[in-house]
């Protein structure tokens, strides 16, 4: 089901000094800066091989991310997995017990589609699946 590491995503609290930080410290280059009104978020993506980096600044204090912050700190937010099919893979998952956030996939970040799993039902680890449909 799963092909590779699409991306990790990591909650900041200030994106343009992030940015700055991932240019300048680790010399990687920020290549698309987008934000998804669904998710609340403004991301920044930078290429590392086959996989991704998305920093996420929140756009609202009660959103996901902006919740994160406040009660844990930045840091590692989600770990996102690539799949062929989104709905498909999530019907796969919630068939073998786990809770989804996502019932359906839905739109995220350069057209793909996303869905999330629990982190209560994932060992602690806020899980995304994304793909092209
Ligand atoms: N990783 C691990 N655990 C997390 C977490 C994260 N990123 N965010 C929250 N949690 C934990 C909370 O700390 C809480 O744990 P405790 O009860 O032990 O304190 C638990 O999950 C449940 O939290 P909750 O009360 O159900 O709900 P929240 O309102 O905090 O929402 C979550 C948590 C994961 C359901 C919500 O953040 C969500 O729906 N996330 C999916 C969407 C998302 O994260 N979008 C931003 C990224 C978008 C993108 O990449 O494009």
């Amino acid at each position: 089901m799963i092909s590779h590491i699409e991306h990790i995503g990591i909650a900041v609290e200030n994106l343009t000094e992030a940015i700055a930080y991932y240019e300048n410290v680790l010399g990687l280059k920020c290549y698309a800066i987008e934000e998804i009104a669904d998710q609340k978020v403004r991301t920044a993506f930078f290429q590392v091989g086959q996989t991704k980096v998305e920093l996420l600044e929140t756009t609202d204090p009660d959103g996901p991310v902006g919740k994160f912050i406040e009660k844990r700190g930045p840091g590692l937010h989600h770990l996102a997995f690539a799949v062929d099919d989104v709905n498909r893979s999530l019907q796969e998952v919630a068939d073998k017990g786990v809770r989804l956030i996502d019932q359906q996939a839905r739109p995220g970040a350069e057209g793909l589609q996303i869905g999330f799993l629990h982190p209560k039902s994932t060992l602690g680890a806020l899980t995304e699946l994304c793909g092209k449909k």
